[in-house]
Parts: C-alpha cells; structure tokens; sequence
C-alpha cells in the first residue's frame, strides 16, 4: 500500500485570505524563542514510502513522550525524538543557524511546547505565522491543523479546538524545496533561505471578532474604508472607527455578510503623510465586544501622463533596492526592527532617499512599518523571477494568493505606493498572460495603488527600447538595465547610448549596479571591474545616461547591501556573496555610494 500521508493539498481556490492579517491585537502570545528540531532529508514523516512501520516511528507530529514510552516495559523504537532534539532560535533561518545547515534544502520538522491561560467562554484561539520558507504542515497536538505554501505571506490557523491547557505541542513540518511550480522557482540570485523566518503568534478573540479593517483616504479628500467581523454574531453589529487626533468617530452597522463600510469627509486638520513628514495617527476601529489598533497615515498616489502625483504634487523616487537580509557577517532571514530600521536609515539618512524597492518578494510587516514611521516610499513585489511555470494555472493562482496575503496585510500602509507583479521575466505570450492576470488580480484588490513590474530592456545597436506588451497592463514603466557591467559596453560607450520609450509613462530604473568588493581599490585610470573605482565610475556614468531620459520618475539601483547568493562563487571576490552592494554584509560604505548621495542631495 502506497499511503501518502499527506497530500500537498493546500487551501482552496479562493483569494480571500485567512483572517486575522491587518492590526494589532492585545491578547497575543509571542511563540519565539528557542524551537526544537529534527532534520528530514529523506521527507520520512511526511510520506510511508511502502507501508512499513517505517510511518509510525518517523512522522514527527505525533503527540508522545518517547522517553517515556522507551522506558515502559515492552519494545518502543523511534527514530526521532522532539523533545529532546537540538534547538535554534525562531524566528530564524536554518542557514545561518547552524554551519552544518548552510546549503540544507528540504524538510526540517520544529516544535515549541507551550502553556496558554485558561480560555473564557467562547473564546478562539488563532496561530499566525508571518512567513515560513517555503512550505508549511502544521500540527498541534498531534492533529493537523492547516498547511501553506509561498515563503513571505502570512497565514493564520484555527487552533481553538486543538488546544489543551498545558505543554501543547506545536510541530510545524518546513520544507524549504522549490520546484517547477513554486513561486519563485528553482534559481534565484539570491539565498533561498529556509525555516520559520518571522514571528509565530497566538492570537485569542472573542467569539466574534474583527478579521479585518481598512481606511484610506480619497482623491476627494474622503476617508474611506471597511470593518469585517468574524463568527456567528457578524451580521447587524454596529462598529465604529476612530482617530482622536482629528476628531473622528464614525459609526456604521454590518451588513448580512459581516461586513460595514465607512465614508467620511477628512477634516481640514489632517496632515498628509509624506517622506518629509511621515505623519501617523492612531487608529482604533471597534465592535461591541473586540477592538484592534493601528498607526496609520493618509495620502493619495496616482499617475498624470508622465508623473507620479503624492498628494498631487509631482514627485521624484530617490531610492535603492533592498533584500530582506540584515546586516552583519552571517545575516539571517529575520529581521528584528533595529535591523530594518538600520537597513532603512542608510536609505533616508546616508543616501537623501526616499524611496525603497523592497525586491523580490513581500518583506516583512516590521520592514513596512520601519518605512511608515522613517518616512520612505515603498515598491512592494510579488516573487513571479526570471521564469515560473507560466501555463499551469495552479501556479498563476499560488501568485495570486501570495499576491492577496500581501495586499491585506499591508494596505494600510501609507508608505507603500506600488506593486510591482514581477521581475525581468522574459517576454513571450503565455508569460504576459500570466502578469496580466495577476496585475487584473492586484486591481481588483487594490485599486488605490499603482502598479508596475521589473522589466527587461531590448538593445538594438546604440538604442535601448522596451518592448513589451505588459506596459499595457502597467501604470509606471520600470526596467533593469546593467549595460557597463554585463555584456560588451565599456564604461564610456554609456554616453551614447539612446534610449527610445514607447510610451509617456513615468519610468523607474528599478536596477542598475555592479559589484565591488569592498576595501578592494585599482587608482588606474581605467579600473578594472571589482573595484570600488570602476563600481563609483558606473555609477557616476550610469546616472548620466539615465539623467538625459526627460519621464525618468525614479531610481533603485541594485542594491543597497552585498547578500548571500550561492549562485556567486568567484574564489577572490564573491565566495557565496553578490557584491553589487553600495555598503559591504557588514555595513562598510564603498565609494559607490557616495556617488549616489550626491546624487540624490542635488536638486531634482
Ligand atoms: C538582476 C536581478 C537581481 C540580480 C541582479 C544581479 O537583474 O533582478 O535579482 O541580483 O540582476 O546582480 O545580476
């Protein structure tokens, strides 16, 4: 008998996401903190390859004691033990937790065992997990509980009947494979990190709760948005939302569906959020028996022939692209707030930006938020790199998902402008289909945003042109460009070049760089590449290229700090790193950026 036990199933056709996505809740259990767990190369306790007892003493969510089981007389044999197992902290990648585990790819199985308070009548009790890389099966108690895949949304699992009052025991299977259908795939340049990489939380609720709760503001200066309640008595409840500072308290009722909306005319006292001034105001939205709180600003965005309009006025992106990787020699996926805001203070403070990409995929909340409060604007993108299966319409709806998780999650973010639905995929019809989809999908979800997407450049002799039907699809153009460092260009050969755009879009540069090894110098007049000479050279030329393009709106050259990608394995220079970094792993500024400093301190 061959028993799959269990089937990669995961949640249904349906882009709504799980609840409990937006806000701040009081009554949350932090689960971080030191994890157990128990390497899985072979996927054992996932599958029973031939039926053989082999099942019943590998899968490792089963809820035993099995030091006490081998000590009752008798002839208990397991090949695995969690409890006793080694520990890492979560959240946390594997990769850089152990040395053994750098290049693992596959499934880790974690525990954590936890107390929780006596529940009230009728309370619910949710897990939420703010990403897990790349696949999850969660099961506590023994039971299964939910499964995820997509490696930087959010998910969020109904535990309530599940739970005991004391040492439950949460397993969560993590396998960190991509494949043909996985969303990235198989190649990316950079590290596919594994494991629980962000907070794992415990959220109680009443027995009718806010699931969701939104607000943003107009072009026509109103305040709009919704509540959504969850649970047998949504439907007629009277909610409100509320922000003192500006002397707002407005009412409304759920409709059948447990959903009320508001619409209120903002008042002449309130102060748009804007880089210079990343005004926030404390928001409260409230039913009769649940509250969560926000900080949220207000400010409109919106595209005018060649400009990006904040707030009406014209504006100019000064930014640089970012991975979510933290500083220091051995980074992990997992970014604690100082270590977004230190990323983040390099953009605002040391280079005159106001503006990140946030590639290639969602960041985190705390990296949103970092953003909100510092006062930076932010391209958020969905992880559809290079090449996924562009045909299979179960991969289009994997995107579609990770898509919504991030639309819901982070909408109330004023600081986030634009969704990006992917990265230098190449042109061809079945690819364009699928972007299409997805950017109808964003629409649909989010019509307040703009929408964009990384693209790749066509060269034809000296002229460079964009020829791709997506732009149809797209409000702001956005194109990679690397010409200087890859291919046959010289330095100086930039001065020529022309480029030849097919609309009057707003264009973003979204990358352009050139790596250099920092602390690595040739003073020759004409350095030769990894330097820090020749990488300031490409900029200082790269710029001036980009300068004589009249719809140019903004820049995020690539990339703001040097990252692990195991793709990079020049012995001197890289060794598992990509060095197109303006500041070294460990934070160290190359000439390169002060090039772009004074770049982004002189007048637009
Ligand atoms: C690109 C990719 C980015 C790479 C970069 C590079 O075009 O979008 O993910 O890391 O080039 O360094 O080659």
């Amino acid at each position: 008998l061959l028993a799959l036990v269990a089937a990669p199933a995961f949640a249904a056709d349906n882009l709504r996401p799980p609840l409990l996505l937006t806000g701040q809740r009081a009554d949350v259990q932090d689960l971080s903190g030191r994890w157990t767990y128990s390497k899985d190369y072979y996927r054992t306790g996932l599958t029973d390859i031939n039926g053989w007892v082999a099942k019943s003493r590998m899968q490792r969510h089963r809820d035993l004691d099995i030091a006490a089981e081998e000590a009752k007389p008798g002839t208990a044999f397991f090949e695995f033990d969690l409890d006793r197992g080694p520990a890492m902290q979560i959240p946390g990648a594997w990769n850089s937790a152990e040395p053994e585990l750098r290049y693992y790819n596959g499934l880790i199985w974690f525990q954590r065992r936890f107390d929780i308070p006596a529940p009230k009548a009728g309370e619910r009790s949710f897990l939420r997990f703010e990403a897990v890389n790349y696949r999850a099966y969660v099961y506590v108690n023994g039971k299964e509980v939910g499964r995820h895949e997509g490696g930087f949304t959010p998910f969020v699992l109904e535990v309530t009947d599940a739970l005991r009052a004391q040492g439950n025991r949460l397993v969560v299977g993590v396998d960190s494979k991509h494949d043909a259908q996985s969303i990235p795939g198989e190649i990316t340049d950079w590290d596919l990190y594994g494991g629980i990489t962000r907070p794992v939380k415990l959220i109680r609720t009443p027995a009718t709760f806010i699931d969701d709760a939104t607000l943003r503001l107009t072009d026509a200066g109103r305040l709009v948005g919704s509540v959504q309640l969850n649970g047998a008595q949504a439907a007629g409840q009277p909610v409100n939302v509320q922000i003192n500072a500006l002397g707002i308290k407005a009412q409304a009722t759920t409709d059948a569906n447990g959903e009320a909306r508001f619409d209120v005319a903002a008042p002449a006292t309130l102060k748009r959020w804007t880089p210079e001034a990343p005004q926030l105001y404390a928001v409260r939205f409230a039913s009769g028996t649940d509250a969560i709180d926000d900080r949220m600003g207000f400010r409109t965005i919106a595209v005018k022939g060649s400009e990006i309009l904040l707030n009406g006025k014209p504006v100019m992106l000064r930014g640089v692209s970012i991975h979510e990787e933290e500083l220091g020699a051995n980074p992990a996926r997992r970014l604690t707030d100082s270590a977004a805001r230190a990323l983040l203070s390099e953009v605002k403070q040391g280079l005159n930006g106001n503006y990140v990409r946030l590639s290639h995929y969602p960041h985190s909340e705390t990296m949103l938020r970092a953003a909100d409060e510092l006062g930076l604007l932010v391209w958020s993108e969905i992880p559809v790199y290079w090449t996924v299966d562009w045909d299979n319409p179960a991969v289009l709806l994997k995107a579609k998902r990770q898509q919504a998780e991030t639309i819901y999650r982070d909408r109330n973010r004023a600081a986030l402008v634009m969704w990006s639905v992917g990265n230098e995929t190449p042109v061809a019809d079945n690819r364009t289909r699928f972007h299409a989809a997805l950017a109808a999908t964003v629409r649909e979800l989010d019509p307040s945003r703009l929408i964009s997407a990384a693209l790749l450049v066509k060269r034809d002799g000296d002229t460079i042109q964009i020829a791709d039907p997506l732009l149809a699809h797209l409000d702001v153009m956005a194109v990679n460009t690397y010409a200087g460092w890859y291919g046959d260009d010289k330095l100086e050969d930039l001065a020529r070049l022309k480029w030849a755009l097919p609309t009057d879009k707003p264009l973003i540069a979204s990358e352009f760089g050139a790596d250099a090894l920092a602390g690595h110098h040739d003073g020759s007049a004409a350095p030769k590449k990894w330097s820090e000479e020749f990488q300031a050279a490409y900029y200082r030329e790269t710029l001036a290229m980009l300068a004589r393009i009249p719809n140019l709106r903004g820049l995020s050259p690539w990339v703001l700090k040097d990252f692990r990608s195991p793709r990079r394995e020049h012995p001197v220079f890289q060794n598992g790193w990509n060095r197109k970094g303006l500041v070294s792993e460990t934070g160290q500024r190359k000439q390169a950026f002060d090039v772009l400093a004074e770049h982004y301190r002189r007048p637009n």
